[in-house]
């Protein structure tokens, strides 16, 4: 049985730990997966080193992810996620009752299963939807196949922009994307820290702009990740409609979301320092 210790994510000069145990560990196909059971928040994920979510801290992170989207795009019926294998992110879709059909893609195999025996709690009951489908396979390959506006949101869960993630940061990924939007549909992608990964954030907005022709960074917390602070991007092709919250869809959800309220994404959207406004509109 291994000790407890420090487990970090060490990254340019920093390092972001929890206090706990690696309580199982695999080089999988595509990377280091690893499950740790934590003092501060219970079991996680970390992913070649980096944190990827907890069962005690990951609401802010979901939420942040899935609500602008699926409050603001004209319709939902048809949700693509790309990435997002430890369930959290389809949980929070499913949610949705408008949601008809949701598609995930995860590239590796092994995080949905540790996932679902070790952090149970992320997926709940998205696992067993009927309107769930899981594709274990490449999201870029899945989004440069499917025909041209077949969804109505999609959303990208992917790691750091390195390894298997590292082509979703990318023009030729975000075309696609683009291109299998519904019209009146809402793209959404993590989009890291704007202090422990500034530049990344950065482009990433910025070609954001270019390829939808809208897109803006919300900003919230994500304690466990490096610097704390983090950001969500969301992009659509005619009007920021991710800021606009429909009212019925909010109602349904709020009381069941710990961060996310029609309020708190007011807020997240206009928190922008003035450092990165201007560096956004440069
Ligand atoms: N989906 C996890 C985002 C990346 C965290 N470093």
């Amino acid at each position: 049985m291994p000790e407890p210790g420090w487990i970090d994510e060490i990254f340019d000069g920093v390092r972001y730990g929890l206090e706990g145990t690696v309580v199982a560990e695999e080089q999988s196909a595509f990377q280091r997966v690893s499950i740790i059971e934590s003092k501060r928040y219970g079991k996680g994920l970390l992913l070649d080193g980096c944190w990827m979510t907890a069962e005690g801290q990951e609401r802010h992170y979901h939420e942040s992810l899935v609500h602008p989207a699926l409050c603001g795009a004209e319709a939902i019926d048809r949700v693509l996620v790309i990435g997002g294998g430890d369930g959290g992110t389809a949980r929070e879709c499913l949610r949705h009752g408008s949601v008809q059909e949701l598609h995930m893609v995860e590239i590796d195999g092994l995080v949905v299963d540790w996932s679902k025996q070790h952090l149970p709690s992320l997926g709940g009951g998205c696992w067993t939807d009927p309107r769930f489908q899981l594709s274990v396979g490449d999201g870029i390959a899945w989004a440069a196949a499917a025909a041209d506006a077949s969804y109505n949101v999609v959303i990208v869960d992917g790691s750091d922009p390195a390894g298997p993630a590292e082509g979703l940061f990318n023009r030729a990924f975000f075309e696609n994307c683009r291109r299998i939007l519904k019209p009146g549909g809402v793209f959404a992608t993590q989009s890291e820290s704007p202090e422990a990964f500034r530049q990344v954030h950065i482009d990433t907005v910025k070609l954001l702009r270019e390829v939808f022709g809208y897109a803006d960074p919300m900003y919230g917390w994500v304690p466990m990740y490096p610097s704390g602070w983090w950001s969500w991007t969301f992009a659509a092709t005619d009007g920021a409609r991710y800021r606009q919250v429909q009212a019925d869809r909010a109602a349904a959800i709020a009381a069941g979301c710990e961060i996310w309220s029609p309020r708190w994404q007011r807020g997240a959207f206009d928190a922008i320092p003035a450092f990165m406004e201007r560096a956004l509109n440069q």
